[in-house]
């Protein structure tokens, strides 16, 4: 199967363009998403992700990729289990979740994923996930272990095993509704050391920190909870991501 999301996200930042992914919740969905998606398409949305809760439902996300797919945007899967898995979307954030301590986020969930992908046919882009603060649900469902958030090379160790093991993708994740960002030191030392290509989420909540991660060197930015609390603000993170150009 030829890696089409892959190429289209390739493809852009080749071109010097930072990407914005908008997380829809299909547990979360209130109101006409028809209507949402397509502002956020006219704001320059570059993709959109599926998932997020723990109680989402095959159905669910079936349905809620289903409207997704009628902007035209790559529709991805990023599981917080095997229940988000379906067939109607595009591709799947494969994810190794590195930084836990319970060997299902580790091979798992992977291993009892992977015949359903490829009975759905879906595309996986390879990502190392990494939660970093320890105070959110995403931490405390997936057993992590919280980085130190001053010493940059403890998180590079990470990104480097990532790398070595073939991964293309490594998501540095806040975790949803933190009250802060990943600090910028992390995207700058990931770019500046590793190819790989980097997603930033959790807790952005405005164009200036949005702006902030792609200068330190944010591939993709990805905002879920500000979509639901206050769609115009949603609207300039991703024009602040748009608008800003490698090299200008
Ligand atoms: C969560 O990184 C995403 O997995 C998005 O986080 O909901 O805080 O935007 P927010």
């Amino acid at each position: 199967m030829k890696p089409k999301v892959h190429e289209y996200i390739q493809e852009k930042i080749g071109k010097g363009e930072k990407l914005h992914f908008t997380l829809i919740d299909p547990d979360r969905v209130s109101g006409d998403l028809e209507k949402t998606a397509e502002h956020l398409v006219e704001a320059g949305t570059d993709a959109f992700l599926i998932g997020g809760s723990l109680a989402v439902t095959p159905e669910e996300a079936g349905e809620t990729a289903k409207i997704l797919r009628e902007t035209g945007k790559p529709v991805i899967v990023f599981p917080g289990n095997i229940n988000c898995l379906t067939p109607l979307a595009d591709a799947v954030l494969y994810m190794i979740l590195m930084n836990s301590n319970d060997p299902y986020y580790l091979i798992g969930a992977q291993v009892s994923a992977a015949p359903i992908i490829k009975k759905y046919g879906l595309e996986t882009l390879p990502t190392a996930y990494i939660v970093v603060y320890g105070d959110t649900a995403v931490a405390h469902v997936g057993r992590i272990q919280p980085l130190p958030t001053n010493k940059p090379g403890v998180l590079l160790a990470y990104a480097l095993a990532a790398e070595m093991l073939g991964l293309k993708y490594i998501y540095l994740e806040a975790g949803s509704g933190s009250k802060h960002p990943v600090p910028l030191t992390y995207p700058r030392i990931v770019k500046e050391k590793t190819g790989l290509t980097v997603i930033v989420g959790g807790g952005i909540r405005s164009p200036f920190i949005a702006r902030n991660l792609v200068e330190a060197g944010a591939d993709i930015i990805v905002t879920g909870t500000i979509v639901e609390e206050d769609p115009d603000r949603a609207k300039n993170i991703i024009r602040a991501v748009k608008s800003y150009h490698v090299n200008t």
